[in-house]
């Protein structure tokens, strides 16, 4: 399987539960490992642009209130097929989707406060990767 890097979002819920550190666990247990992080407070603009794939969508503005509400940590992970392993690891959108051990089973209280962003593909995760860190940011230890 190819080693692939992938951007998580730890969303203001989640960093407000203090469980940082159960995600990442998590993360680090199934073979990702983190090799760049920022914390950080988006604007309601700079998460607009983050998600813009979204606009114009019923949920945009809420999604852009609430990333904007609290603090994030933005990560960035490496691994053997990261993108898909990170949103399996992950669970469904909506957490009453979500399966059992899922971090949004786990954590979420709803499909807007669903702690967790992971990148949905290879060219999305460089793209979003991007949005928050220069390559010199990105520490490999493959
Ligand atoms: P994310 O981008 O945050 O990792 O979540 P995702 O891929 O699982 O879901 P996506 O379709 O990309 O939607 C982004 C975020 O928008 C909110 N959402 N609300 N009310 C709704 O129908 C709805 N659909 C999406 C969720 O908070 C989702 O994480
Ligand atoms: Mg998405």
């Amino acid at each position: 399987m190819p080693v692939q890097r992938t951007l998580s979002i730890i969303k203001p819920d989640a960093v407000g539960k203090n469980v940082i550190g159960d995600i990442i666990r998590r993360f680090e247990e199934n073979g990702l490992s983190v090799i760049g992080t920022r914390m950080t407070q988006l604007s309601a603009a700079e998460a607009g642009r983050f998600y813009e794939v979204h606009a114009g969508r019923p949920f945009y503005n809420d999604l852009c209130a609430f990333m904007s509400s609290g603090p994030i940590l933005a990560m960035v992970l490496e691994g053997q097929n990261a993108v898909v392993l990170n949103r399996q690891l992950m669970g469904a959108t909506n957490p009453k989707e979500a399966e059992a051990g899922t971090i949004r089973a786990d954590h979420a209280d709803s499909i807007d406060a669903n702690a967790v962003h992971g990148s949905d593909s290879v060219e999305n995760a460089a793209i979003e990767i991007a949005f928050f860190f220069s390559g010199l940011e990105l520490i490999s230890r493959g």
